[in-house]
């Protein structure tokens, strides 16, 4: 019997959580033959509701299930823990400005990131999925020095099997053939989906869609599909968020196929112009559990020119929560 791993959730009694904790527990992040020990994090208020959650959890009598703990201190929480999934954000209220909701979060995040520190395990991978993600990550990474700054990373896993999907959709091709898709920048609506480098079927995906589809409807799809699914859902993307989440996970820990790449936000190194230390969506590569930014493609202006708007505003919200960043 393998020695369990242990994941700590954040925000284990939301909708997004909901979704994930049952496939993981089921195998699908980790295979059929590892043991789990699920760490789980909410607010005292809601730790009430994630003792039922355990239940349900127990409930599944899942053979890889080495047992569940629910806590309200991050740092209990976050004890030993080998891979995190920072999950629990405050969401935007009524009559919220966008500064506060930056606040608000870059408080959560910065305590998180010291409970960090102070209690997981020093190879331990960190995956931001609570929004505004990219900032968020910044500041756990930021407040967790003593953690190497490639344990962190943001999710844009999602804009990219989004992106992935459409394509697929679009030339009625598998998704196996849509290899080479990115997503630069940050995860809201200023991220840029770029097929300048994909291919489908081995053929350049560009000449395939056409210039006018990719610039007029592909690009404004990807990055407002999650407005348009509260829109049509009436609630916000849940169990495609904890997918994309498991497979961010899955591939970091596994690594992939040489040749091939994800997206991911990761801690810039200044690649591609980006100032260095945002955390950016960039093209990764991932190998025996280290990614690696892709290097050497080639930017035209018109992606540099939507790479650097992104950048703009990354930066901009660092500069609302400056003064949380030690
Ligand atoms: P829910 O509101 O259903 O659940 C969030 C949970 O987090 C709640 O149970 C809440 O009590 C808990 N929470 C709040 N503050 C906490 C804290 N300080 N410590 C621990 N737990 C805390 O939201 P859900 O739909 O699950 O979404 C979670 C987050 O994912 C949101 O921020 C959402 O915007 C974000 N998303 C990010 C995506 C991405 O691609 N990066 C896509 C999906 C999703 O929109």
């Amino acid at each position: 019997m393998k020695t369990p791993v242990k994941i700590a959730v954040s925000g284990a009694a939301g909708q997004i959580s909901y979704a994930l904790l049952f496939r993981i527990i089921a195998g699908d992040l980790l295979g059929p033959d590892q043991p789990v020990s699920l760490s789980l994090l909410e607010v005292p208020q809601a730790v009430g509701n994630l003792e039922g959650v355990a239940m349900e959890l127990a409930d599944c009598a899942a053979p890889l299930l080495q047992d569940v703990s629910c806590h309200s201190d991050p740092e209990r929480a976050f004890e030993g823990a080998d891979l995190v999934f920072l999950v629990g954000a405050q969401p935007r209220g009524p009559g919220m400005e966008r500064r506060d909701l930056m606040e608000v979060n870059a408080g959560i995040f910065s305590v998180q990131g010291r409970a960090l520190n102070a209690a997981a395990r020093r190879t331990v991978k960190v995956l931001v999925v609570g929004n505004p993600v990219n900032t968020n990550a910044l500041i756990t990474r930021a407040n967790a020095p003593d953690l190497p700054p490639e344990n962190f990373a943001a999710m844009t896993r999602l804009d990219h099997n989004r992106a992935v999907s459409q394509l697929a959709a679009r030339t009625g091709r598998r998704i196996r053939e849509v290899e080479g898709v990115i997503i630069w920048g940050n995860h809201s609506t200023t991220q840029y989906p770029d097929i300048r480098h994909a291919t489908i079927g081995g053929q350049p995906a560009l000449e395939l869609v056409g210039h006018a589809w990719y610039e007029q409807t592909f690009i404004g799809t990807i990055q407002h599909r999650g407005a348009e699914v509260i829109r049509v859902r009436g609630k916000s993307s849940a169990a495609s968020g904890a997918n994309a989440a498991l497979e961010h996970m899955r591939d970091w820990v596994f690594g992939l196929p040489a040749g091939r790449w994800t997206s991911m936000a990761v801690c810039s190194d200044g690649s591609y112009g980006i100032e260095p230390g945002l955390m950016f969506s960039y093209p990764v590569e991932i190998r025996e559990g280290r990614w690696r930014i892709v290097q050497g493609l080639a930017i035209d202006d018109f992606s540099r020119e939507r790479i650097r708007a992104s950048e703009g505003e990354i930066l901009r919200e660092r500069d609302m929560v400056r003064h949380l960043l030690p």
